[in-house]
């Protein structure tokens, strides 16, 4: 049996245009607010420079939310996923995915996804101590869609993002700021980690599948040299 590079929920091609638009809007709306610019030194180091947070991530491939990354089979535990009959059972089939907030660090933008019950059967018991070993955090923590990283982030670092500044909630941490903006209410946790917990959860028809991609070492097709930007629509 081949093992992909990870199995995930991707989100239909007509929402994933929407989520990126609310992300873009999102980002955009972030860098001029007083609050994001009073802590502006977390993503540029210095004082007097500005960043455009549309440029500062990269966004790359399809918006999926990974339930387990295999790597071909050398991840631990990859086999026993790929033979759960759960994965067996679901895999190809559509689900609602809930996507209740968007988050920032100087490292990576995400939406936390919020599982039911029924998702959480595809959720690896493992993945949230694999990073966290003394995490107290409910299975499904981890779950999110990577938006963006900066340059020479890994994806992988969304979920860890996610998992910090979750622990921090549950620590009863006291946000440094909070606004009302239109999608949501805005705080900030420190070091550069912003929280929107949007007032409307995103649902995303999403299908449980997997990704192959290519193999390291395998040659990969040439980007063009000239990239369309993305256009948003106002759905
Ligand atoms: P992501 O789920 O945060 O986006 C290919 O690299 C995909 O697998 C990306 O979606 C990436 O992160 C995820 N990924 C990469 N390494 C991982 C790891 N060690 N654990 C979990 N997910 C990983």
């Amino acid at each position: 049996m081949s093992l992909p590079l990870y199995f995930g929920w991707f989100l239909l091609s007509p929402v994933q245009n929407k989520v990126r638009c609310t992300s873009m809007d999102f980002l955009k709306t972030l860098d001029t607010l007083e609050a994001f610019k009073k802590y502006l030194t977390d993503f540029t180091g210095k004082p007097e420079k500005e960043v455009d947070l549309e440029q500062y991530f990269q966004a790359k491939g399809p918006l999926h939310c990974t339930t387990k990354f295999c790597n071909y089979g050398k991840a631990e535990g990859a086999k026993e996923y790929a033979e759960n009959p759960a994965v067996k059972e679901f895999y190809s089939s559509v689900f609602e995915l809930s996507l209740s907030a968007l988050f920032v660090t100087p490292r990576t933008v995400g939406a936390r996804v919020s599982l039911t019950e029924e998702q959480l059967l595809l959720w690896p018991a493992d993945a949230e101590t694999e990073v966290e070993p003394a995490t107290s955090l409910p299975l499904g923590s981890r779950a999110h869609v990577t938006l963006g990283c900066a340059e020479g982030v890994e994806p992988v670092q969304t979920g860890l993002d996610l998992l910090q500044i979750l622990a921090l909630q549950q620590e009863g941490q006291q946000p440094e700021t909070v606004e009302e903006m239109e999608l949501g209410s805005l705080t900030y946790y420190g070091e550069g980690r912003w929280w929107l917990k949007l007032r409307e959860p995103i649902c995303s028809p999403a299908c449980f599948s997997s990704f192959y991609g290519c193999k390291e070492g395998e040659p990969t097709k040439k980007e063009p040299e000239k990239k369309k930007k993305q256009k948003c629509t106002i759905l």
